[in-house]
Formats: structure tokens, C-alpha cells, sequence
């Protein structure tokens, strides 16, 4: 098998994805954070940072590689593609308004499995035609993390899960109170931000959700 099947086939099984967004996380505490949500046992960590230079995001991409053990939870960073083979990460996520996913995988490598974000059915299947590995779907409430977007709501989810093959993860104002309106609605795997990043005990909040999503 290799490295791109055997990364898809984690995707494919992950619950849970975190995100360490430099919005909520100062820099210096980038590595604590890390370190809390791979003894949750988060299946997926990706580094988002929309505002810091590339040499910080490397700087911190590499960083998070050296706490992320290769037999754990994959490393996606946000945009940037060009900088994933030097950060050592496993994927890449891309946006509507960013590269194309065939772009972005050629910018990567070719072993490096690439995401995209989604914002409605139409997007969702436009987004498993273009090649992507798994998508985001969302924001299913509205959230303060990405407030130029209006929420979807979680009637999304089932028409999407219909119609879509790849792995999808269901984000925006998901916490572990939220959580079981999307599982209601049909979603397998969520990501979660903020709650995650504001909670005092980080891998006992992992736990709480992953015993939510189960399997
Ligand atoms: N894309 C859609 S919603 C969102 C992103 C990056 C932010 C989700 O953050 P939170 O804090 O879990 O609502
Ligand atoms: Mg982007």
C-alpha cells in the first residue's frame, strides 16, 4: 500500500480533527496544544494560520511535525502547499477561493492528501469530482471562528453523506453540547475548533466527544 492510500484509509477511519488556529493559540503555546490533543486521541491536527509569515508558519508547522507522532493523527496544514514537503505534513486543505485540489496535490506531492473546504451539496460533489481526498461541510452553526460565513445547518449533512463518497467532516460551532444534533443528522466525523482550543482539559474533552461519535 502506498503512502497516500495508507493516509487515505486513516481519513477514512478518523472521527475526530482538531485544528490549532493561531486566532485562538499564541504562537509560543502552539507546541502545549499540540501535545494535548494527541493524548486526546484526535485522529486529524492541522496548523491554521491565517495571519502569521510563511517563516512562522514553518517554523511551527515543523515544530508540530516533531510532536506528531508518524503513527498518529495526520498533519494537515491550511493553504500554503508549497511549504508542506519542507514542514513534513501529510496533507494539505484548500478553500473555495484557494488552488485547485489538482493544484494544490501537484504544489504538495503526490503522496500528501489534500482537503477542501465546502459550503453547500453542490460544492460537496464538485469537490469529490475534482479529486479531493475529504472534505469539509459546514458551518453547520454559525461560529465565531469563520464569521463571514452564514451557517448551513446540519439538514446538510444527510443529502451530502448521500451523495458524496469521500470522507466528510462536518465543522463550524460543533462542541461537545452541539454534537449530538449533527450525529442526529447523520454526521460520522466533525471537526472542532474553538471549543477544543478553549477547554481547560483538553484530551478530556477529546475523550467526552470521541465517546459521542463512538466507533
Ligand atoms: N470552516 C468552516 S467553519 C470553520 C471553518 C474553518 C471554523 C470552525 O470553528 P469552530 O470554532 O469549531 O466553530
Ligand atoms: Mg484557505
Amino acid at each position: 500500500m502506498d503512502a497516500l492510500e495508507s493516509r487515505c484509509r486513516q481519513l477514512a477511519r478518523a472521527r475526530l480533527y482538531a485544528i490549532v488556529d493561531t486566532g485562538y493559540v499564541e504562537p509560543d503555546r502552539v507546541a502545549a496544544i499540540t501535545e494535548q490533543l494527541v493524548r486526546g486521541g484526535v485522529d486529524v491536527i492541522q496548523l491554521r494560520a491565517k495571519k502569521l509569515p510563511l517563516i512562522t508558519i514553518t517554523d511551527l508547522g515543523k515544530k508540530m511535525r516533531g510532536l506528531i507522532p508518524l503513527s498518529g493523527p495526520l498533519f494537515i496544514l491550511n493553504d500554503h502547499p508549497e511549504l508542506v514537503t519542507e514542514i513534513g505534513a501529510d496533507g494539505i486543505h484548500v478553500g473555495q477561493d484557494d488552488l485547485p485540489v489538482a493544484e494544490a496535490r501537484a504544489k504538495a506531492g503526490a503522496d500528501v492528501v489534500v482537503g477542501k473546504s465546502t459550503h453547500s451539496l453542490e460544492q460537496a460533489i464538485a469537490a469529490e469530482r475534482e479529486g479531493a481526498d475529504y472534505i469539509g461541510v459546514g458551518p453547520i452553526f454559525a461560529t465565531p471562528t469563520k464569521p463571514d460565513y452564514g451557517p448551513v445547518g446540519p439538514a446538510l449533512i444527510g443529502p451530502v453523506r448521500g451523495q458524496v463518497r469521500v470522507p466528510q467532516f462536518c465543522i463550524g460551532g460543533i462542541n461537545e453540547l452541539t454534537l449530538h444534533k449533527v450525529i442526529a443528522a447523520g454526521a460520522l466525523r466533525v471537526v472542532i475548533v474553538s471549543a477544543l482550543l478553549q477547554s481547560r482539559d483538553i484530551p478530556a474533552y477529546c475523550q467526552r466527544v470521541r465517546e459521542q461519535l463512538g466507533g
